[in-house]
């Protein structure tokens, strides 16, 4: 029986996640949660290796679309099984940079997946469990691309046309508006304490 609370963070490159992260954590202490912070792909030791396969450039073979899916499961199932779904039970909160959304938003919406594929895919692998909150921080990826390169070489997925990131934007904004419930949209290209504010708002509501 899940006690604690789930929450992801979802959004297009230096949308802020990492940063966000960091306040939110923030908050969980000043209210005295016990909480886990993770990662997709990654968070195991498992995980962390598939995320290392999926997000290397490599030029002696090119990953197709379907690995990567699958790839990006095998991560999620490892840690939804071992460590999510565990610590949740406990009645410690969990805050993930990344989950399912993503997979619908960058698989399905920029590579053009077969949505019906993916629902299917997800559902043999979480069986219908998903975040209590999403906080999907939206940026135009171009501003959000010039974020990312700050950090010097670029991965695998940073390698796409820009087309790919407006197509998984707006896969995004369509998701969000479709479950308002459970997907929050935060505007990320405002001051770092602006979008921290927003975030507080949202989770005051969740809290309270
Ligand atoms: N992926 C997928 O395809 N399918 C899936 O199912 C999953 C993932 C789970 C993971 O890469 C890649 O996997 C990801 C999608 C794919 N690739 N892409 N593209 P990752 O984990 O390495 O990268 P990321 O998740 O995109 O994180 P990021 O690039 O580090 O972005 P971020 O965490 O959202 O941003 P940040 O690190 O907080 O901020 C970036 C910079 O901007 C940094 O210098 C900050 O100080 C600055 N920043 C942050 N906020 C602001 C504001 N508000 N103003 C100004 N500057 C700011």
């Amino acid at each position: 029986m899940k006690k604690g609370i789930f929450i992801t963070l979802e959004g297009t490159e230096g949308s802020g996640k990492s940063t966000q992260i960091q306040v939110i954590e923030q908050y969980l202490k000043d209210k005295g949660r016990k909480y886990l912070k993770v990662r997709e792909p990654g968070g195991t030791p498992i995980s962390e290796d598939i995320r290392h396969l999926l997000k290397t450039p490599r030029s002696d073979d090119n990953m197709c679309d379907t690995t990567e899916l699958l790839l990006m499961y095998a991560a999620r199932a490892q840690l939804v099984n071992t460590l999510i779904k565990p610590n949740l039970e406990n009645g410690v909160d969990v805050i993930c940079d990344r989950h399912d959304l993503s997979t619908i938003a960058y698989q399905g919406g920029g590579r053009g997946m077969d949505m019906q594929d993916i629902k299917a895919i997800s559902n043999v692998v979480l069986h219908g469990f998903k975040p209590d909150l999403t906080i999907l921080l939206d940026i135009d990826p171009i501003a959000g691309m010039q974020r990312a390169r700050t950090r010097g070489e670029l991965d695998r997925f940073e390698q796409a046309k820009m087309d790919f990131f407006i197509r998984v934007r707006n896969t995004y904004l369509e998701c969000a508006k479709a479950d308002p419930e459970h997907i929050a949209v935060v505007d990320g290209a405002m001051q770092k304490e602006d979008v921290s504010k927003k975030i507080f708002e949202i989770l005051d509501k969740l809290y309270d």
